[in-house]
């Protein structure tokens, strides 16, 4: 018999856990036999679908899942949370994520996310925490970009609000690391989608809207700049980026990215042809149209969804995650389109 004490679970804290990396690194974190600590807002009404795979199986097993009221915006309770979890690992990843809504609401974005990681580092420090920090940067600190494809060397170049709260975050991260050798990384990480994704990015909303069309409950798509290109991973995919760089021996900025671009033109065809309702487009500008099978006009360039300024074009690089981490996607843009797809074709079904 062992004189040893048992292990005990290592400990992660995730903040934004009901958002969709959110939901996705909690299950991951769980079957890797972590304790996860989801920190959430506090919402009038309950936020907390994305996880409710996870709260099922919770109700059979183990509880490793436990969810408590924070934000970012609030140092106290940040501080309170770190105090009694004492986690070994933590994952940023709580944020107004939204590019569009950044414009309307820029100082709000620049407090939740922007200062609201310098709030978690610098309790993490007071607290003098010996755990690793993940934070949850981003494609779009290239905003303008300098060179393609785009890898940890490029110079940043942000186009919003949002880029610019979170140039400060990829930062303030890098000054803690250098400052206080604290394990703290930035992943900088492209597009990510899954059919968990907030209904009012680009890609969920197509795969919605081609759904509901083919089921008869819409009738039209109306869409922004058709011509912005992106690079679209799945996000169960990213997510394990996320882990795998708090794993490693050295803290490493790196970016997650699956090294292809596409049109939201191209998204666009790919989901209705997935719905049944292949498109042909006609066209050009604001009079762009994506016509259906039976001549119907089923898309339309609506300007309300234009940005102030455009990010035009990202394609990452990601040899380095590739050679330190043994990290590559799993799932193809096709695959991740028709998957979306599908999902919200059978939500339909289902109601
Ligand atoms: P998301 O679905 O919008 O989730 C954002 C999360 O942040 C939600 O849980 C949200 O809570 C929470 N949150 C918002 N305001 C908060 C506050 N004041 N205090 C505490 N939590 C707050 O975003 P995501 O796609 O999962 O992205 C996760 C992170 O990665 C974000 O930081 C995002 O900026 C970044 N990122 C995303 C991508 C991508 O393509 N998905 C790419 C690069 C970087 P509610 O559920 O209550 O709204
Ligand atoms: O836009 C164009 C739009 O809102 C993608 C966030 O997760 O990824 C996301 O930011 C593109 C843009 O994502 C519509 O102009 C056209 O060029 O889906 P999106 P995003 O702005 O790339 C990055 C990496 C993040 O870090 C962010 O948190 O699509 N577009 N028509 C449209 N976009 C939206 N939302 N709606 C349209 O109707």
């Amino acid at each position: 018999m062992s004189l040893l004490p048992p292990r005990l679970a290592r400990k992660a804290l995730v903040t934004g856990v009901t958002g969709q990396d959110g939901s996705y690194l909690a299950e991951l974190l769980v079957q890797k036999g972590y304790e996860v600590w989801g920190m959430m807002r506090r919402s009038s009404l309950r936020n907390t679908q994305r996880l409710s795979p996870l709260e099922y199986a919770m109700r059979r097993e183990d509880t490793r899942l436990h969810l408590c009221h924070g934000d970012l915006s609030d140092t106290s309770s940040i501080r309170r949370i770190l105090d009694e979890v004492r986690p070994d690992e933590i994952y940023n990843l709580g944020a107004q994520s939204h590019v569009h809504v950044s414009f309307e609401m820029p100082e709000y974005t620049a407090d939740v996310t922007g200062v609201g990681t310098v709030r978690m580092l610098e309790a993490i420090h007071q607290l003098q925490l010996p755990a690793k920090f993940y934070q949850a940067s981003t494609s779009e600190l290239y905003g303008k970009v300098r060179e393609t494809p785009q890898t940890e060397t490029t110079p940043f170049h942000p186009r919003s609000p949002y880029g610019a709260a979170k140039a400060y975050s990829f930062e303030i991260t890098r000054v803690y690391r250098e400052s206080y050798a604290m394990f703290a990384v930035n992943g900088i990480l492209f597009n990510h989608e899954s059919p968990r994704r907030g209904e009012t990015f680009v890609t969920r909303k197509i795969t919605r809207a081609a759904a509901a069309i083919a089921a008869g409950r819409q009738r039209v798509l109306k869409l922004g700049n058709l011509e912005a290109r992106r690079d679209w991973g799945f996000a169960g995919d990213f997510v394990e980026a996320m882990w795998l760089m708090l794993q490693a021996q050295e803290p490493r900025d790196y970016v997650i990215a699956t090294g292809e671009t596409h049109a939201v033109r191209e998204f666009c065809s790919l989901a209705f042809d997935r719905a049944g309702l292949p498109l042909s487009w006609q066209g050009s500008g604001v009079n762009e149209r994506g016509i259906g099978p039976s001549g119907e006009v089923l898309v339309e360039v609506d300007p309300q969804f234009f940005r102030p300024a455009e990010v035009d074009l990202l394609i990452g690089d990601a040899t380095r995650a590739r050679n330190d981490l043994g990290w590559k996607p799993k799932v193809t843009f096709e695959q991740l389109v028709n998957l979306m797809v599908d999902h919200d074709i059978s939500l339909l079904e289902a109601c």
